[in-house]
């Protein structure tokens, strides 16, 4: 059965990943690629059964795992094309000035995550929608690197035919094993790329808006982590007494495969290792998490199922290739810190009964996907294909012209169309 598995999630010094071992066939073909490429429409629901005819095609795109439980698909390895910063004012740098270096902690190391929560803490303003401003201004600093080296066609200019924050991918990814949050998803096609920029759904605004304090509290001890855990140069220390400012990020930009999708994506690090003898990026980055600490077994099951599948698929997809997780108590001091190597997750969870699968999280991806491609097929960049999901149904799309939903700015529309010095 994982005969031809072409790319598993274990591998992390690898050129493809695949889920639970190592050295899978990678030179076979992927069912999903190329010419041999045949849309498996079993899964998209159909409004006439008409069997051994060409199937007509549906509007909409199942999310049962049942659909998806196929060879792990071909997911090349990623390779980072820049980078990019947000001071602590928010302003987008073309470099790598808000790197920080992970600093291995003692053990159990006591951290106190409360610590400046009311006295040192810059909260970054969720009301500001960013959408993909960033990445379309890392786009056109470096516009020169990006351009396909075969087509000299200005109306296509770029050679990939996505563009998204890695974060959107992870909602992909985790759709089929979601119950409780749906998303919105507006895309645009502009000069043959398919951009991809999620919007707020009504419930998460409701729930943003409604946060209890405690929920807010605990928000501000991941970024507390962070601090006790990184140093901003290679032989500094950590330094707690300082102001926690969630405006400062910095962006890895990874360009990668999924089947025949070439993908750009951008998503934010939180450290690298500060050994100079550490691999390139993305194989120096670390992901930094924390999680209430594990008591009775049913946590640990809970664990497994639900975050580790989150933490999973957000490191996979840029090949990041370890998480290092603080434990906390109920009072939010750091009681334990362990390492997650990404590759050895799947194997992890194995025991558990009724798991997610990264094939499953993968080929959902792939299919989501070709169905935007098939779908969004007008190049108009103030047009927008707005696909929806909700747990228990399938996704499914609306068409909005000139409307609120339109994301992509006039400053890039312009220099896009531009054609390159
Ligand atoms: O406007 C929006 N709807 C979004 C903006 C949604 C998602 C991301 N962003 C932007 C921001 O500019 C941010 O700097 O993306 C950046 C992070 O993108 P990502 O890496 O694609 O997002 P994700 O993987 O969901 O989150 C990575 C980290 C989070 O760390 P944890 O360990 O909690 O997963 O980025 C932070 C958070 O620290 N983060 C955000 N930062 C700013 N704005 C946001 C956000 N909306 N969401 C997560
Ligand atoms: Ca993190």
């Amino acid at each position: 059965m994982d005969r031809h598995r072409s790319r598993s999630p274990t591998s992390s010094s690898h050129h493809h990943y695949s889920p639970n071992r190592r050295g899978g066939d990678n030179r076979r073909r992927n069912h999903c690629d190329g010419a041999q490429f045949r849309p498996s429409n079993h899964h998209l629901h159909q409004s006439s059964a008409t069997p051994r005819q060409t199937p007509p095609r549906s509007q909409t795109l199942s999310t049962r795992r049942e659909a998806y439980e196929r060879d792990f698909p071909l997911y090349k390895q990623p390779v980072e094309v820049g980078c990019f910063s947000l001071d602590s004012r928010r302003r987008f740098f073309n470099d790598s000035r808000q790197m920080r270096y992970y600093v291995e902690p003692e053990r159990s190391p006591n951290f106190d995550l409360r610590d400046g929560y009311k006295e040192r803490y810059v909260k970054r303003d969720e009301n500001v929608k960013e959408k993909l401003d960033h990445i379309l201004r890392w786009i056109i600093a470096n516009r020169s690197k990006l351009t396909s080296k075969l087509t000299t066609n200005a109306s296509c200019p770029l050679d990939f035919d996505f563009v998204t924050w890695r974060g959107h991918l992870t909602k992909l990814l985790t759709t089929p094993y979601e119950t409780r949050e749906g998303w919105l998803l507006a895309v645009t096609r502009f000069n043959g790329t398919l951009y991809i920029s999620e919007v707020e759904t009504e419930a998460a605004r409701r729930e943003r808006e409604n946060r209890p304090e405690r929920n807010k509290e605990m928000m501000y001890w991941g970024y507390k982590f962070e601090q006790y855990m990184c140093a901003d140069d290679t032989n500094s220390e950590p330094d707690p007494s300082g102001v926690v400012n969630t405006n400062e990020a910095f962006c890895t930009v990874v360009q990668t495969r999924l089947t025949d999708h070439k993908l750009l994506f951008s998503g934010e690090v939180d450290c690298r290792d500060r050994d100079p003898g550490a691999p390139p990026p993305p194989a120096c980055y670390v992901e930094l998490k924390t999680s209430a600490e594990i008591c009775t077994p049913k946590q640990r099951s809970n664990f497994h199922r639900f975050k580790l599948l989150k933490w999973w698929a957000q490191s996979f997809l840029p090949g990041v290739p370890r998480v290092v997780a603080g434990f906390r108590d109920h009072d939010g001091t750091v009681v334990s810190v362990e390492t997650f190597q990404i590759s050895k997750i799947s194997q992890l969870i194995k025991n558990e009964y009724n798991c997610w699968k990264p094939t499953v999280c993968m080929n959902f991806c792939c299919d989501f996907l070709s169905f935007v491609k098939r779908e969004a097929t007008e190049d108009n960049p103030s047009v927008v294909y707005l696909f929806s999901w909700e747990p228990h149904n399938d996704v499914t799309y609306s068409v909005h012209r000139d409307s609120r939903y339109s994301f992509l700015p006039d400053w890039y529309i312009k220099e896009m169309t531009r054609s390159p010095e």
